[in-house]
């Protein structure tokens, strides 16, 4: 198949078109990434956008039966649902976040889903850019939502936060000092606070968790892209498929005030900017793990150390190698 006709495939929806493609941008091979440009460059006339929910939480916490229920909830509105992954960890575990489909068996199901595991992986910068090629092809295939998954492991979040419209927080029910348990710097990050398991005998606990973390909420500084009253803090059973419509609703109101007052667009924009500078960093970064640039590295470090060249100065003469390289 040629790049445009994939393209083309892709426009209209096609999951399996949209399957290979994802195949193409994991692919680091040259060629391969040249025919993902392409094909990169060739959707994105199509100016689709799709809401992009980001979701974090840790294993356990219910993220894979919240992705089936909402998912399945969206559905049933007739909107078009995507889950991609972000899972440094995978690599290590030799799993994938999304391996267990079998809590995904109905959204698996779905004509109008797509449901992609991540890939075993190494270094988060090549996760990063592959998940957000992966959410331009989605975008491009018609989807109205794509969510995309992590758990909290390095710096997943932040990665994940930087390619989302919305960022929610998963948590479970738990006692008071479980709230310090969370990171201060994930939690500025989160729109949406979401307590799940709040059913059964934990329905009391969730009551309360939410109410110690709406708290917490409020004590954070006040964000310009925020509306009064966000970021919020819900409880919800995803078993139970309890508060999830109250949840999208929120996401919702949320999401038209950004559009309505200009922070949509100015949030897309910084984080192009900022995966700009992500990108330049890693392609410098690279320029290191070369054969040659390793000597070099050894050649300077021994000079160092030996005392023959300050540390600057040999910085200075390994950079201006790289430059020339
Ligand atoms: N009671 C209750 N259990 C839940 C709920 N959501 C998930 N669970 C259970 O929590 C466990 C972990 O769920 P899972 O979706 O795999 O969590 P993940 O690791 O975050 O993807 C499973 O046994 C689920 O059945 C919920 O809303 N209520
Ligand atoms: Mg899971």
């Amino acid at each position: 198949m040629t790049t445009a006709e994939l393209a083309d495939r892709i426009l209209k929806g096609d999951r399996r078109a949209l399957a290979r493609a994802i195949t193409l941008v994991e692919s680091t091979r040259a060629d391969h990434r040249a025919q993902t440009a392409q094909l990169l460059d060739a959707l994105s006339g199509a100016g689709r956008q799709a809401l992009r929910i980001g979701l974090s939480g840790t294993p356990g916490v219910g993220k894979s039966t919240f992705i089936e229920s909402f998912g399945m909830m969206l559905i049933g509105q007739g909107l078009r649902v995507a889950v991609l992954a972000v899972d440094p960890s995978s690599a290590r575990s030799g799993g994938s976040i999304l391996g267990d489909k079998t809590r995904m068996e109905r959204l698996s199901r779905e004509p109008y889903a797509f449901i992609r595991p991540s890939p075993s992986q190494s270094h988060l910068g090549g996760v990063a850019r592959r998940t957000r090629e992966a959410i331009a092809l989605c975008e491009a295939a018609e989807f109205d939502v794509v969510l995309i998954e992590t758990v909290g492991v390095g710096q997943s979040e932040t990665v994940v936060s930087e390619m989302s419209d919305l960022f929610l927080l998963l948590l479970a029910p738990a006692g008071g000092d479980e709230l310090q348990g969370v990171k201060r710097g994930i939690m500025e990050m989160a729109d949406l606070i979401l307590i799940n398991k709040a059913d059964g005998d934990l329905k009391a606990t969730a009551t309360r968790t939410c109410a110690d973390y709406a708290g917490a909420l409020r004590l954070l500084r006040k964000r310009p892209q925020d509306p009064e009253g966000f970021p919020k803090a819900m409880t919800v059973s995803a078993v139970e498929e309890h508060g999830l419509d109250q949840a999208w609703a929120e996401m919702q109101a949320l999401a038209d005030w950004r559009k309505k007052n200009g922070h949509w667009e100015a949030n897309r924009a910084e984080q192009a900017r900022y995966w700009f500078g992500q990108e330049v960093r890693h392609a410098l970064l690279a320029k290191l793990e070369t054969p040659q640039a390793r000597s070099e590295m050894d050649r300077l470090g021994a000079e160092v150390g030996s005392g023959q060249l300050s540390p600057s100065v040999a910085a200075e003469r390994m950079l201006r190698t790289l430059a020339s390289g």
